[in-house]
């Protein structure tokens, strides 16, 4: 399959992994718009938000906990952060593989 996302979890693109479980995998994001920008992926090809079912119920929620998880391990649950999930071209999304923006550090700006 030609899916970057899933080329990082089949390891023959090298990425700087922060977690991995059977489910989920999470590393940092090639491109940082914040000090902390950490992708949260599952495993499971799946395109878009659009694309998933009432199935991966528990998935998602595994998403968020590791999400959470993530952001007590890099210092920044207490400050703030924001997770981001694009969805479709309108809403900016580039790569077609489920994932969850986690980004903090700094006073992010926008959407509020
Ligand atoms: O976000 C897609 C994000 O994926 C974007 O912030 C860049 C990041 N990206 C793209 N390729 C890589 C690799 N190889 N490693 C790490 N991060 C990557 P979207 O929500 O689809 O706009």
């Amino acid at each position: 399959m030609d899916c970057i996302f899933c080329k990082i979890i089949e390891g023959s693109i090298p990425s700087k992994k922060v977690f991995e479980n059977e489910r989920i995998v999470a590393f940092h994001d090639i491109q940082p718009a914040a000090p902390v920008h950490i992708l949260v992926i599952p495993k499971k090809h799946i395109p878009t938000m659009n694309d998933v079912t009432a199935e991966d119920d528990a998935l998602i929620a595994e998403l968020f906990a590791v999400a959470r998880q993530i952001a007590q391990e890099q210092g920044i649950a207490e400050s703030g952060y924001r997770l981001v999930n694009n969805v479709g071209s309108e809403g900016g999304q580039v790569v077609y593989h489920l994932h969850l923006h986690v980004l903090g550090g700094a006073k992010l700006k926008g959407l509020n």
